[in-house]
C-alpha cells in the first residue's frame, strides 16, 4: 500500500483527446468515492491563471522561446507547492491535463530548445513530484486538427496556430520520451472511439488503484 496519494497525467498533442479522456477518469474515480483533484496545466491555479493568459494570447507572437519555456516552468513550480503536492500528501488522486512531458514535447522537440536545459528546468520546477503514470494519446496531427477545427468555435490560440510540422516534432517526442520511461508512460492510439480508448485507460489504471488505501 502507498503512504501518499496517486498523481496521474494526461498528455497528447491539441485533439488528441486527453482532456475527454480525463473527464471520463474522472468520473470513474469519483464512482469510486475517491478524493480527486483535477487540475491543468499551465492554469491550474489563480497565479497561473495569469500565466495561461500570457502564454496563449495570439497578440504575444513574437514570444522568444526561452521566455515561453520559463513561463511554463515557473507555471509549474507554483502549480506542484500550491495544489498538487499538499493533495497527494492528503492522499488524493491528482489528475493533471498536461505536465512536465508537455515542455520537454513542445518546447524541447517542437521549438528546438536543448533538451538537457528543459530537463534541469523541469527538475528544479516539479519539487520531487513525479508521477505515477502518465497516459500519452497519440495520434496523427493531421487528424487531431481536423477534430478541432469541427469541433471547435473559437480562434485558434498562439500555440494551437503553429505549423503541422511543429505538432509532428511534438509528436515524436513524446513517442521518443515514453520508450524511454515505459514503467511510468502508457501510449494510447488516440484515434479510437472514445468509448474504446477509455476501456484500454481503465485497463491499466486499475491495478494501480489497488494500491491505494
Ligand atoms: N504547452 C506547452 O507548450 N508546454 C507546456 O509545458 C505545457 C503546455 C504544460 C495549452 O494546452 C497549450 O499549452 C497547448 C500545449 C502548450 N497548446 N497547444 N497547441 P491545453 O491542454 O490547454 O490545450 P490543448 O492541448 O489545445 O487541449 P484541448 O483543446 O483541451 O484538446 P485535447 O485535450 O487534446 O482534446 P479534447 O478536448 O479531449 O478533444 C478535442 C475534440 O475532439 C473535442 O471536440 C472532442 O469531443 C473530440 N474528441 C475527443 N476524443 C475523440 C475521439 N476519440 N474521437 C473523435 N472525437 C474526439
Amino acid at each position: 500500500m502507498r503512504e501518499k496519494g496517486l498523481f496521474i497525467v494526461f498528455e497528447g498533442i491539441d485533439g488528441s483527446g486527453k482532456t475527454t479522456q480525463l473527464q471520463k477518469t474522472v468520473a470513474f474515480l469519483e464512482e469510486r468515492d475517491l478524493n480527486v483533484v483535477v487540475t491543468r496545466e499551465p492554469g491550474g491555479t489563480t497565479l497561473g491563471a495569469k500565466i495561461r493568459s500570457l502564454l496563449l494570447d495570439v497578440d504575444n507572437q513574437g514570444m522568444d522561446p526561452l521566455c515561453e519555456l520559463m513561463l511554463y516552468a515557473a507555471d509549474r513550480s507554483h502549480h506542484v507547492t500550491d495544489t498538487i503536492e499538499p493533495a497527494i500528501s492528503r492522499g488524493d488522486v491528482v489528475i493533471c491535463d498536461r505536465y512536465a512531458l508537455s515542455t520537454l514535447a513542445y518546447q524541447g522537440y517542437g521549438r528546438g530548445l536543448p533538451l538537457d536545459t528543459i530537463r534541469s528546468l523541469n527538475q528544479m520546477a516539479i519539487h520531487g513530484c513525479v508521477p505515477d503514470l502518465t497516459f500519452i494519446l497519440d495520434m496523427d496531427p493531421i487528424v487531431a486538427r481536423t477534430r478541432i477545427a469541427r469541433h471547435r468555435a473559437q480562434e485558434p490560440d498562439r500555440l494551437e496556430q503553429e505549423k503541422l510540422d511543429f505538432f509532428e516534432r511534438v509528436r515524436h517526442g513524446y513517442l521518443t520520451e515514453a520508450r524511454q520511461a515505459p514503467q511510468r508512460c502508457a501510449v494510447m492510439d488516440g484515434a479510437r472511439r472514445p468509448e474504446d480508448v477509455f476501456q484500454s485507460i481503465k485497463e491499466i489504471l486499475e491495478p494501480l488503484l489497488c494500491t491505494l488505501r
